[in-house]
């Protein structure tokens, strides 16, 4: 492949000052971002999914190869099918297949196979990784860091939906191959997280958790 063109950097230098402003503001902002399974059927335009989804799509990605895509789903005839498939892997997982370990792990959270969440939201966001590219004529091109990519990305989606005002939920069915199925993606995809997004609904509940202070979090040598 042929090296891009190289351009000057367009970058703002701030004062310390206005760093310092920034960066409280901006980690006082994420703090408040919670995940709630408890969603309103209030509509959200697709104009903001598409913000998130852009500012999504701003993620480095491996040899910039930019490994994901983004299905948006409004449509409910779909979304209850997906919730449907969901509840069924997931009935599956929490009465048999998942080990002890990992359901003593989730209990204090109290997750089950119910997920009233993918219909009840305006909005179900499905990231599909592409574990390989395919070009136009069917060729496999190897992709680099893509579960790193996708997982900085899916960050990026995170708090872009928080930003506006919205919550969102990353939602894991396991297994999720269903998705591709349902959603007619590629053979290179996969469908990696499912994301509900909308307005939390009046009487939403979270966990009373708190978040590891910096001290537990980082080292400084
Ligand atoms: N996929 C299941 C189980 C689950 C797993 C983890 I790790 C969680 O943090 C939460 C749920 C589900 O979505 O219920």
């Amino acid at each position: 492949m042929k090296p891009y063109p190289f351009i000057p950097l367009r970058f703002v230098r701030r004062s310390l000052d206005e760093s310092r402003t920034r960066a409280k503001a901006f980690y006082d902002e994420m703090s408040r971002r919670r995940t709630t399974r408890h969603f309103a059927t209030d509509p959200v335009p697709r104009e903001l999914i598409e913000y998130a989804i852009r500012t999504a799509g701003t993620a480095p990605s491996g040899a910039h190869q930019q490994p994901w895509t983004f299905v948006a789903v409004s449509d409910l005839e779909l979304k209850r099918q997906i919730r449907e498939a969901a509840e069924r892997e997931e009935h599956d997982f929490y009465h048999g297949k998942a080990p002890r370990e990992w359901l003593e792990a989730l209990l204090p959270l109290g997750t089950d196979e119910h997920k009233p969440h993918l219909t009840d939201a305006p909005w179900v966001v499905v990231l599909f990784r592409h574990a390989y590219g395919l070009d136009a004529e069917g060729r496999k091109r190897t992709y680099y860091y893509t579960e790193e990519s996708c997982g900085i990305a899916a960050g990026l989606f995170i708090a872009a939906v928080h930003q506006m005002g919205l919550v969102t939920l990353t939602h894991t069915p396991n297994p999720m191959a269903f998705l591709r199925e349902l959603l007619g993606r590629p053979s290179n995809e996969r469908a990696m997280l499912v994301m509900p997004v909308g307005y939390p609904a009046a009487d939403a509940q979270v966990p009373d958790i708190a978040r590891k202070p910096l001290e537990e979090i980082a080292l400084w040598r």
